[in-house]
């Protein structure tokens, strides 16, 4: 096995800097290398390192990842002054160019590439190389996120090419998701990208759809990518630890790569401005130490972020002091992930339970899903219930506005729809089991999710409206069986085979309910089979809360208990309880024995009898 600590620094990458007034890039200086520089000086660890000297990169190498119109355009930035700089500048998310800027890149490109050739040729064991600029937000056309050559992905194609390796792990630690990592090997199963990154449902920059843990990878790569978004800031060395003991490592260990590339970024660290994350210096040691395990030691770590100076030059530092070796330092803080860090990381390993074996007996994802108006109302619900942020505003206009461009124009029906597709939308997708969804226009929103089964194809769904409810609905074909539970004779319409109206007068104080689930609704809804049950809670309900649990507890057993219960208007305790009931945190509460009344028991008989040639699973007498 191979020894020594390659480190891998040169001056110049410090030679260009911004020269305009822009907040958002004004934390990306020179200073972030002369500062982790000096403070290795400091603690003895430059002189224990071995000096690898920097080179350019070459244009085929940069073209491994970049078009050669892009690399023609950041050439084309040596030459140019200040206000053509900044034009340039202006075509990019979070990026600024300085006449030295080309050098510097290529400078890292060649950087990261003399480090791969020194630990895969055995000159050295392992090996950090400090460069600006970064790169891991780097596109094939784009530069991005102050990276305009996206070193570790070249290096991870390079290292393909040159050494033949077939299993890369990219471990990118920075705050931010690499997007442009992802984006390189999505189809790529020889190299499996991880990243965790500030993420707080979208509202994070880059704000992508994509830096959820669902973005698996696509086509062969599909498991080969690995997302732990973090949906609060304030992240620590417990939860940091918590995501590579319950999502990288175990994968880690089961793809046995044979280099390991770390887009080492330090944003991530404690004080950093962009992170706003909890994690010391500390942790960085000990996140070091778990991938030296892997590929025979072989490891890369290259600079991405990091803006805190004195917290990215400790953390540089703790990384190359455990490359070193040295024994680690202690992890402090109390060891508890938090509640959100937990929820990330069962999410992740949700996602990608179908592609690892270590993570295939594993529990379901986070269970049920509610979309409430008074997001205040949130602390009442269980707290195994996590409350959804809407569906995309403007992804919603055009569904809709396809089928009601009327609709469009209310705001706040709008609203309602959006709530209750964005809860179906995570049930259709296997995010979560269940969903609670309150609406104000319960009729049209059930009418267009019931669309939105269709459009994902599922062949029958199952919808119980309970109260007074007119849905425009065309019941010919099977594909929707509507029951609707009232208080009034329907007069208008008659029972069919996919339209049963059930009368149920509720008796004051009996909670006698499940007569007419277990002798009429189960029967017929487990000889229907549905794909899934939409529940609709109308104006008017005969039903009180607890015959509503009930139902929706017993309804579970079908559809692999997805099921969608859509309330109309706020009723926080009824939210509650079906929240309770499709948690499985309790049981409903009938209170004593009580039959039902003789109207509702013939009710039963009746519609029995008269349905059950269709629905078999209503016999229960050898006569009729
Ligand atoms: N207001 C790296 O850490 N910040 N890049 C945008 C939006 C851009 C980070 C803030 C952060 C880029 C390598
Ligand atoms: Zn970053």
């Amino acid at each position: 096995m191979a020894s020594g600590t390659a480190l891998i620094y040169d001056d110049e990458m410090t030679s260009y800097k911004l020269l305009w007034d822009d907040p958002e890039c004004d934390i990306e200086v020179p200073e972030r290398l002369l500062s982790s520089y000096e403070q290795l000086k400091h603690y003895h660890l430059v002189e224990r390192c071995i000096h690898v000297p920097v080179r350019e990169g070459t244009e085929e190498e940069i073209m491994l990842v970049h078009s050669s119109e892009y690399l023609e355009v950041v050439k084309s930035t040596q030459t140019m002054n200040e206000e053509e700089l900044q034009r340039v500048s202006e075509n990019y998310d979070a990026v600024y160019f300085h006449p030295n800027t080309y050098r510097c890149a290529k400078l890292a490109v060649g950087a990261t590439l003399q480090l791969v050739d020194s630990v895969m040729s055995g000159k050295v064991r392992n090996g950090m190389a400090l460069v600006r600029p970064p790169g891991h937000h780097s596109q094939r056309n784009a530069a991005n996120g102050f990276c305009v050559f996206n070193n570790v992905a070249i290096a991870a194609q390079y290292a393909k090419r040159r050494y033949g390796l077939q299993r890369i792990l990219i471990v990118d630690w920075d705050v931010h998701h690499g997007q442009g990592i992802q984006y390189v090997f999505e189809e790529d199963p020889s190299v499996l990208y991880y990243s965790w990154h500030r993420y707080e449902h979208q509202q994070f920059w880059p704000l992508l759809r994509e830096s959820d843990y669902d973005a698996v990878g696509q086509g062969k790569g599909k498991g080969f990518n690995l997302n732990v978004p973090w949906n609060k800031v304030g992240m620590g060395n417990s939860d940091y630890l918590a995501a590579f003991f319950h999502v990288l490592l175990p994968v880690a260990f089961e793809f046995v790569p044979e280099l390991i590339l770390v887009s080492s970024g330090y944003d991530s660290g404690i004080g950093d401005p962009e992170g706003q994350m909890n994690a010391t210096p500390e942790c960085f040691a000990h996140l070091t130490h778990f991938l030296m395990q892997l590929a025979n030691g072989r490891l890369c770590a290259v600079l991405e972020g990091g803006y805190h100076l004195k917290s990215l030059s400790e953390s540089v530092c703790m990384t190359v002091k455990t490359l070193l070796r040295d024994p680690l330092p202690q992890i402090s803080g109390e060891m508890a992930p938090c509640l959100s860090a937990i929820e990330s990381i069962q999410n992740v390993r949700g996602a990608h339970k179908p592609y690892w074996k270590c993570l295939m007996y594993e529990v379901p994802p986070v269970k049920t899903a509610a979309a409430i108006v008074s997001k205040a109302d949130a602390h009442l619900l269980p707290v195994s219930v996590q409350v959804e942020m809407e569906m995309n505003a403007q992804e919603l206009k055009t569904f809709v506005s396809a089928f009601d461009a009327e609709l469009v124009k209310e705001e706040k029906a709008l609203l309602s729809l959006q709530n209750v597709l964005a809860v179906l939308d995570k049930i259709l997708k296997k995010k979560v089991c269940s969903g609670i969804a309150e609406s104000s226009v319960a009729s049209v929103s059930t009418t267009f999710a019931l669309k939105h089964c269709f459009d994902f194809g599922l062949q029958r769904v199952l919808c119980i409206v309970v109260g007074d409810m007119d849905l425009e609905l065309d019941l010919d074909d099977g594909k929707i069986l509507l029951m609707n539970i009232c208080q009034k004779q329907q007069t208008e319409k008659t029972n069919s085979k996919y339209y049963i109206s059930l009368n149920w007068k509720e008796d004051a104080e009996r909670n006698n309910f499940f007569c007419a689930v277990l002798g009429f609704i189960l029967p017929v809804a487990y000889s229907y089979q549905p794909d899934l049950v939409i529940i609709v809670i109308g104006p008017n309900r005969s039903l009180g809360v607890n015959g509503i649990s009930l139902l929706t507890c017993l309804l579970q057993g079908l559809a692999e208990s997805q099921i969608l219960v859509v309330i109309q208007d706020t009723e926080i305790k009824l939210v509650q309880s079906v929240a309770k009931a499709l948690s499985g945190v309790s049981t409903p509460d009938f209170g004593a024995y009580a039959p039902a009344s003789q109207e509702n028991v013939l009710e039963i008989k009746r519609l029995r009898d008269q349905l059950q040639q269709e629905w078999k699973m209503l016999r229960c007498s050898v006569r009729d």
